[in-house]
């Protein structure tokens, strides 16, 4: 068995090379990613010499490229991770989240059709659905949700996946695709709420949270996303899409406050500042349909998957170090320096 693993580099990518090197010995898992700035090759250094494992630096959106490593690997499975992932750049830059979000995958199901394959999974997000209004706390997305999207990033997302449907139903390629709500855990890059406050929070920084910092997200542990994935691929019907997530409401500005009093430190670090344009009140899944038919559910509750991943920030501060190091000081600067205090 040979899986193809996009975006392997990258935060959610990376725990799946784990979780299946360990899961599933004997599988040959190949990791294609172009190491954007989100792509870290040190995340991968612990399964570089696994002979199980190869890493290819490559684009998805590279044809050429990609039919050659289909017709030398042969995969049986792909599971595409590889994406523009921060609504924020969408936002200031939307182009190359439409070239690499949709055409990537176009790339990725041409290849699947030329070469063969037994499955194509599509990593999607509830950020397909549009949000939910605060007031509504009995609404929940489900499969049957329609599409309504708020950023470039989530439009690009949504587009892919009804790409990735008209695949299966045009040249019936056996896809699948999974709608999983906000991750969190090891190596999650320090742009993203949870890491950025934690790496602000230990550095005495101030932590900017966006409006009144009130939004809702539904927070997953990224190993339990990985287990679901990895049923879905296996054992999910094809031409479905599978919502995962885990009733795991969270308001950013109670997710803010619980760092600063696990890291010890004041809660007067709190900004708030300007407001994400578009910014999506509230996601939240509703995973009836993996439960029923995969028998998946979320292992980690957040007050323990929270404290697992700050200890991970303190013990590993050489990764995230060496990222706000370098050119994210730019990206810090052009994203927050101006953004007034509210
Ligand atoms: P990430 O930004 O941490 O990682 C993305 C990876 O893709 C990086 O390693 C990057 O180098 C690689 N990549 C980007 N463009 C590429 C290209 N053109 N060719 C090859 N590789 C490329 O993102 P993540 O948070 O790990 O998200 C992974 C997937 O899961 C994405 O598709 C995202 O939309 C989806 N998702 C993420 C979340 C979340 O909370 N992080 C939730 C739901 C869905
Ligand atoms: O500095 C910040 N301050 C702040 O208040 C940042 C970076 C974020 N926020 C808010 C915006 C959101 O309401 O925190 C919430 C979470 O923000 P992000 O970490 O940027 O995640 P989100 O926009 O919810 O998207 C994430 O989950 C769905 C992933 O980045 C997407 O790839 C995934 O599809």
């Amino acid at each position: 068995m040979t899986i193809f693993v996009t975006g392997g580099a990258g935060f959610i990518g990376s725990n799946f090379v784990f979780h299946m090197l360990k899961a599933h010995p004997g599988y040959r898992i190949v990791c294609l990613d172009k190491l954007t700035y989100a792509g870290n090759l040190s995340t991968l250094e612990p399964v570089m010499k696994n002979p199980d494992f190869r890493f290819v630096k490559i684009d998805i959106c590279d044809r050429e490229g990609i039919y050659k490593l289909f017709e030398e690997e042969k995969p049986n499975i792909v599971v595409n991770f590889a994406a523009e992932s921060h609504v924020d750049r969408s936002i200031e830059n939307p182009e190359i989240f439409l070239q690499t979000n949709i055409l990537g995958t176009q790339v990725l199901m041409d290849a699947c059709r030329k070469y063969g394959i037994t499955r194509y999974h599509q990593v999607s997000t509830d950020e397909v659905y549009g949000d939910l209004p605060l007031d509504r706390p009995d609404l929940f997305f489900t499969e049957q949700t329609p599409i309504h999207t708020s950023s470039p990033y989530s439009a690009s997302k949504a587009s892919a996946d009804l790409l990735v449907m008209a695949y299966n139903r045009t040249y019936g390629l056996p896809v699948a695709i999974s709608r999983c709500s906000n991750n969190y855990g090891p190596y999650h890059f320090p742009e993203k709420l949870i890491p950025l406050m934690i790496a602000n929070a230990l550095a005495d920084k101030p932590l900017p949270v966006y409006g009144e910092g009130l939004n809702v997200r539904d927070w997953l542990y990224v190993e339990d996303h990985c287990r679901a994935i990895d049923l879905i691929i296996h054992k999910g019907r094809v031409g479905e899409v599978y919502n995962v997530g885990g009733h795991n409401e969270m308001k950013n500005i109670d997710i803010v406050k619980l760092i600063c009093k696990e890291l010890g430190k004041p809660e007067s670090l709190i900004r708030h500042v300007e407001d994400r344009k578009g910014h999506d009140m509230r996601y939240a899944i509703d995973p009836t349909k993996i439960h029923d038919e995969l028998g998946w559910l979320p292992e980690t509750k957040f007050a323990d998957g929270i404290k697992k991943t700050i200890q991970w920030y303190l013990d590993n501060k050489q990764w995230w170090e060496t990222i706000i190091s370098g050119e994210y000081q730019n990206y810090y600067e052009k994203m927050y320096g101006s953004r007034a205090e509210v």
